[in-house]
């Protein structure tokens, strides 16, 4: 049997907390060594503390492992990233290329990147296609839009099998989001929830592309286990789930929890969102790969509360 090692950089985030548990269900806990600057609250399997900055550690970790696999989700994500745009730079494209390089190096076969909708601007309009023009509008979203290139360039260069998504903002129970714009949708739950109002950062009409965790997950995995002649786009995939507004959460929730109320306080976050496009075009990852999601709005609102629920009571 063959077996695989995988490392994953910034497992402590949103995605990372979720999808160690996914991958360690496919690869057995041995062999996923999740990693972040510091521990986590809980650990149920193999953790090191790895600063994805630091190429050496990054390196001497592949080594040690083996690894045959690397899911690159350390970064400084939309909102934060506008904090200190030359650190966010150095962050996000600085981590990259030391996994880029240590898999190069160390015969690693696979690498997940993670690309998101900040990489689409003001000129895209409505809808992103598959190839529509990138003049993203924040620093996170130009390192994401180069990291695409650089995915591209490695499997073009040396045969890097290097695969992304651009996902939506994603949306989940089980983990908070750090620092981004799509942060509200997750916010918004944990409000209700706990019977409290909610101080909404974006306007009643932001429609913004969205996506349950549970599809963000199968998405990942359906493109990592896709044959490689499938892989049709090297740069990143375009992936949708729904899309949505403030207003029309509020009111998926309120079928729920009738006297849920919102009040809406746009801050600086308002100019990223409008930045961004509205719905996502992914026909191209349903064709490569069979991409469907499961998940709409109020499947999404009626399993998040209930899991809340749970947590809270
Ligand atoms: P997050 O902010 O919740 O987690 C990022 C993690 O990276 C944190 O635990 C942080 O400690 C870690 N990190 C930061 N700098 C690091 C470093 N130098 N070395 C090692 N770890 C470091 O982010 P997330 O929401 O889990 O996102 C994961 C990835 O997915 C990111 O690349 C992000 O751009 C991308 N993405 C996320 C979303 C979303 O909605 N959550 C959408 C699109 C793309
Ligand atoms: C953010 O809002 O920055 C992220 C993303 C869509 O990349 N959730």
């Amino acid at each position: 049997m063959v077996y695989e090692n995988v490392l994953i950089t910034g497992a402590n985030g949103q995605i990372g907390s979720v999808l160690t548990e996914y991958l360690r269900g496919i690869y057995g806990s041995d062999h996923v060594i999740a990693s972040d600057l510091k521990f986590p609250e809980i650990r149920n399997g193999r953790f090191e503390i790895l600063d994805a900055t630091n190429a050496a550690s990054l390196a001497a970790m592949v080594r040690k492992y083996r690894v045959t696999q690397i899911y690159h989700l350390a970064a400084i994500l939309s909102a934060k990233g506008e904090q200190n745009p030359l650190e966010t730079w150095h962050i996000n494209m600085q981590t990259y290329f030391n996994v880029l390089e240590a898999a190069r190096e160390n015969g690693v076969k696979k690498v997940f990147y993670p690309s998101s909708i900040a990489v689409f601007g003001e000129h895209v309009g409505d809808e992103a296609a598959q190839w529509s023009y990138l003049d993203p509008a924040t620093v996170y979203g130009i390192s994401k839009s180069a990291g695409e290139n650089w995915s591209n360039y490695y499997f073009k260069r040396y045969g890097l099998d290097v695969r992304s998504l651009r996902y939506p903002g994603i949306i989940g129970y089980q983990s908070m989001p750090g620092g981004g714009t799509t942060d509200y949708a997750v916010d918004i739950y944990h409000k209700a929830v706990k019977k409290e109002v909610f101080e909404c950062f974006l306007n009643s009409g932001t429609v913004l592309p969205m996506i349950y965790i549970s599809d963000a997950m199968d998405a990942t995995i359906r493109l990592m286990e896709a044959p490689q002649q499938k892989i049709t786009v090297r740069t990143s995939y375009n992936l949708a789930g729904m899309s949505f507004s403030p207003e029309e959460i509020a009111a998926s929730i309120r079928k729920t929890i009738p006297d849920f109320s919102i009040v809406y306080k746009p801050d600086f976050r308002q100019k990223i969102a409008d930045s961004w496009p509205r719905q996502i075009d992914d026909a191209q990852a349903r064709n490569d790969w069979a991409w469907r999601p499961a998940y709409n709005l109020d499947k999404m609102t009626e399993e998040m509360i209930s899991e809340l629920q749970k947590k809270y009571q």
